[in-house]
Formats: C-alpha cells, sequence, structure tokens
C-alpha cells in the first residue's frame, strides 16, 4: 500500500511560488525554535481541498470529485521524552495549549467549546489508538495554516490528517495511507459531524495535476482524472462568500440532519425495493444509498460486469432515481419521525438509535427523504459524466466539454440549492454573478449553508472573471477588503500534491 511520501525540497510540493514558500517554512523553523529552544525534527503538510462536483454524497458511499489545492496546514514537530503534547499556533487568534500525554491519560475533546486544538487533538487520539500506543512520546509542535476556517475548504480535515501524522512520525510508525485516512475520517468525528471520507481522502492521497475520481464502496479508491487539454485551458477559481458556517455548531439542524435524511432514506428505500432483508441491507451499519443500489441489482443476479463502468454506473443511477419517485414520491413535503418509523415497522426512539442520534442528535419537524434521495443519486450522475468527459477530453472539440462541464457544475448547484437545500443567499449571488462574469459552471463546494463557491473558467478569461466579482460582490458586501485579504477571498487554484513529510536538509 501506498506510503505517505519524505520530500527535501518543497519543489516537490510546490509547483509555483517556491520563494514564498521556502519564506513560510523558515519562519515556521525560527518561531519553532524561538517558542520551544530548539530545532523541529520534521514538517508534516495536508493540504486543504476544493470539491469539483459530488456534494454531500460521500457520506450515502456514492462518488466525488475534489482536487488538493495549495493553501494547507504546516506543522514543525519535535518528539521529546517529556509527557506533554504542547501545541502552538503562528496565528495568534489560535491560542497555545498544552495537554499530558502520560501513559492511560485519556485525550479529552469537548466539542460543545469550539476550539481550533481539538481538530488536533481528534488526529492525535486517532493515531495513538491506531498505534495502540500504551506511552506516546511528547510532542512540541507549531502549527501554521492557510486554509480560510469554516470556509468548506476543509480546513478542518486537512488539520486533523497533518496533526495525525505527525504523531505517527514522532512515535516511529507511519501508516500506508488508506489507513491514515481511515484514521482521520473516523477521528474528525470526535467534533461531533458524522462526515464522510472525502476531504481526508483527498488531503492524504491527491496527486498532482489531476483531481481525483474517489470511490468509497465497496473499498476505498481513488483514480487520478486529469481534466481534458482544451483551448483555452481550464482553470477553476475559488470565491468565498466569506459567511462563516461552522458545520460543528450547525450540526443538528444542518449537515447531521442530512446524513440521517439519507440514512433513513436507504433503510425506506432498501424496504421498498423488497431487499432489506439481505445480510448487506440487514446488517450493514451504517446502510447507505451505494449500498442499497448494489444490493438491487446484485439480487437480480446483475453484478454490473455486462457494461463498461461509467455504463453501468449511470444505468443503476437512473434506476434508482425512478425508484426513489415510487417510493417517497407520496410524501413530497416531508415525514414526520412518526411516519418513517411506521414506514419500517418500528419505533421513533428504535429508529434514532439505528440512525446514531445519540451521538450526532438532529432537529427537524420533517425529514425530506424524496428530495435528499434525489439529489445523492442525480449527484453521483452527474460526478460520473464529469468524469467521462474529462476522459473523452481529446475526442471532442474544447468548446464543447468545457460547455457540458460547465453545465453540469451548474446543474449541481440548482440541486444544492433547491432540492438538497445547502446553498444560502450569498452563494447563489455570487454564483449567478459568475456566469455573467464569464464562468461556464458555478457552484458551491464542500458543506455549503455559506463558505466557498467554485467556478470553471477559460484561463483567458481569469483576469476580467476576477475582477469582474470584486467588482461585483466583494467591493459591494465587504468594501473593506483589500489588497492580500481580498486576493485570500478569491483566487485560481490547479491541483495540488497530497500530505507529506518534509525534512528541511537545505535549512
Ligand atoms: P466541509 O466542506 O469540509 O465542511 C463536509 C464533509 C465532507 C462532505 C462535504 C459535503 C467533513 C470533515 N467533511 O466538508 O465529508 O460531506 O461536507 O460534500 O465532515
Amino acid at each position: 500500500m501506498a506510503e505517505v511520501p519524505s520530500y527535501d525540497a518543497l519543489s516537490d510540493i510546490y509547483s509555483s511560488g517556491l520563494l514564498k514558500h521556502a519564506a513560510r517554512f523558515q519562519a515556521l523553523i525560527e518561531e519553532f525554535i524561538a517558542t520551544y529552544g530548539a530545532r523541529p525534527d520534521f514538517i508534516v503538510r495536508a493540504p486543504g481541498r476544493v470539491n469539483i462536483i459530488g456534494e454531500h454524497i460521500d457520506y450515502c458511499g456514492l462518488p466525488v470529485f475534489p482536487m488538493a489545492i495549495v493553501p494547507d496546514f504546516i506543522i514543525a514537530v519535535r518528539a521529546t521524552d517529556r509527557r506533554r503534547i504542547q501545541l502552538a499556533n503562528r496565528d495568534p487568534r489560535y491560542p497555545a495549549c498544552d495537554y499530558s500525554c502520560e501513559p492511560g491519560s485519556a485525550v479529552t475533546i469537548n466539542n460543545t467549546t469550539h476550539n481550533w486544538a481539538n481538530y488536533f487533538k481528534c488526529g492525535y487520539k486517532g493515531a495513538v489508538e491506531a498505534l495502540g500506543c500504551a506511552g506516546p512520546r511528547g510532542m512540541q509542535c507549531l502549527v501554521d495554516g492557510t486554509v480560510p476556517s469554516s470556509a468548506g475548504l476543509s480546513g478542518s480535515s486537512a488539520l486533523v490528517c497533518c496533526a495525525a501524522l505527525a504523531t505517527m512520525k514522532a512515535n516511529g510508525r507511519v501508516l500506508p495511507q488508506p489507513d491514515v485516512v481511515a484514521v482521520a475520517v473516523a477521528s474528525e468525528r470526535y467534533i461531533g459531524t458524522n462526515g464522510g471520507g472525502m476531504d481526508q481522502t483527498i488531503s492524504i492521497m491527491a496527486q498532482p495535476h489531476s483531481a481525483m475520481f474517489i470511490e468509497f464502496d465497496p473499498a476505498l479508491a481513488v483514480t487520478p482524472v486529469p481534466f481534458p487539454s482544451t483551448t483555452p485551458p481550464i482553470a477553476f477559481v475559488i470565491a468565498n462568500t466569506l459567511v462563516v458556517s461552522d458545520k460543528a455548531v450547525t450540526a443538528p439542524v444542518c449537515y447531521n440532519l442530512r446524513v440521517v435524511e439519507t440514512r433513513v432514506g436507504a433503510l425506506l428505500l432498501a424496504r421498498h425495493l423488497g431487499i432489506a432483508d439481505r445480510p448487506a441491507c440487514r446488517d450493514v451499519d451504517p446502510l447507505t444509498f451505494k449500498i442499497v443500489m448494489d444490493e438491487y441489482f446484485a439480487a437480480q443476479g446483475d453484478d454490473g460486469s455486462a457494461a463498461g463502468e461509467v455504463q453501468t454506473w449511470i444505468r443503476r443511477l437512473e434506476a434508482m432515481l425512478g425508484a426513489v419517485q415510487q417510493a417517497f414520491g407520496a410524501h413530497p413535503c416531508g415525514y414526520t419521525r412518526e411516519e418513517m418509523a411506521a414506514a419500517l415497522d418500528t419505533t421513533p426512539a428504535a429508529l434514532s438509535a439505528r440512525v446514531h442520534e445519540g451521538q450526532f442528535p438532529v432537529r427537524a419537524e420533517r425529514f425530506k427523504l424524496l428530495q435528499r434521495a434525489q439529489h445523492a443519486f442525480s449527484e453521483a450522475l452527474r460526478v460520473v459524466r464529469f468524469r467521462q468527459i474529462c476522459e473523452d477530453g481529446g475526442s471532442s472539440s474544447s468548446s464543447s466539454s468545457l460547455a457540458a462541464l460547465g453545465k453540469l457544475m451548474d446543474e449541481s448547484q440548482a440541486s444544492c440549492r433547491d432540492v438538497f437545500e445547502c446553498s444560502c443567499a450569498e452563494l447563489d449571488e455570487l454564483c449567478a454573478l459568475a456566469r455573467r462574469a464569464g464562468s461556464l459552471g458555478s457552484r458551491l463546494t464542500g458543506a455549503g449553508w455559506g463558505g466557498c463557491s467554485v467556478h470553471l473558467v477559460p484561463q483567458d478569461k481569469v483576469a476580467g472573471f476576477i475582477a469582474a466579482i470584486k467588482e461585483g460582490f466583494y467591493s459591494v458586501h465587504f468594501p473593506e477588503l483589500a489588497g492580500g485579504k481580498l486576493d485570500e477571498a478569491i483566487f485560481v487554484t490547479a491541483p495540488g500534491t497530497g500530505a507529506a513529510f518534509y525534512t528541511f536538509s537545505e535549512w
């Protein structure tokens, strides 16, 4: 299995802006020495990501299409024999903290208060448990992050991944990439959001120059898919609405509620399709839309091998969209808890336990199973088609490829806005403005309800596009924003590298 790479040249990590990155790494080392009085042993880096298409479907077991970005977390680390984890951040908004790592002392993550160090502790705790470390080493750590927080670019997962890797390396054993992903996915749930695995997978396993088609079921599979080489080339611009959406805080009515709606949807769909008693549906936890889809076809003796992979995906997803309408169409305004339980011949309390509400509580009068399922299967179709266009890139004209990719992104945004209801007024406004300013496809990225949007723009139009958004959005809503701050809010990005260790022999 692939190992997390170690580099000794920044050019292996970043493809441009090397002087700027070198200055940042140098400043990290200098501040580390000033803080702890010794040089760090190593630096570990994990990037944020932008999801190009495939929103809120990783936790349904359905494929997604993100790429790593340059904004990242880096942590300088020194292993010590003192039984303490000392944690500091170069950003003065994030206070230092210090906790015991004596054998037997539990790491507590208080997710009722929002504290940046919680994300570090998640990765630390997950790594120590995964290594089976009875007596973990002490660590001195200095963190520097450039991923905006609560913006849909997955700064949280980048920090969790970085902390898990720092802890593994300091304790002498770094697990293979897929195991690090599993540790980071499971441990980020200590924060209280019942997340899928997209962010941690791309942060650890991204490859340069490609977005990644990520499948979660039946096993994690990551396929690099370069964008088609069009004339003009494709560029992606990220624009932050600057509406802060902290999904840990809003989880009971936003993120975790969507997870529950899709989980209950999967249970009910299995029952509607007459496959609820098949072992994979009855015993698996959580049951996802992807498992229901596969089991439905397996029950008919259809293992999918009759057609090419893409055709199989399309045929199956389209069939599920039809089934969803039949299963939930009589409840266009959603289900009450009692209605969902009755449809599953159970009680509301037993259903709540089945979808782990004890750990991830949710609040809702009505659960919109029809809409959530429609979004999930149609979004997966868009992901598969997006990949297909990228892979066929050379065979159709540049303008038709770009237009087709952009159309899928626009359709995704419409579905997120109207069907899955995870957009917000500012995201809608920014996407509409972006299309008028020359974007071929515009959508929210990440969890939504605020945060960032992503726009497909022909490279020769990027400068004009960014100027138009600055004028039409930022100068209207954030007239005080200028210079570097404005450039952090809207920037062009290319697929970046995944997590790595950096051993700074040249310094
Ligand atoms: P962000 O944008 O980092 O809040 C979240 C989830 C993803 C995925 C997206 C929506 C975590 C760590 N991340 O991302 O797994 O479900 O929302 O597509 O929970």
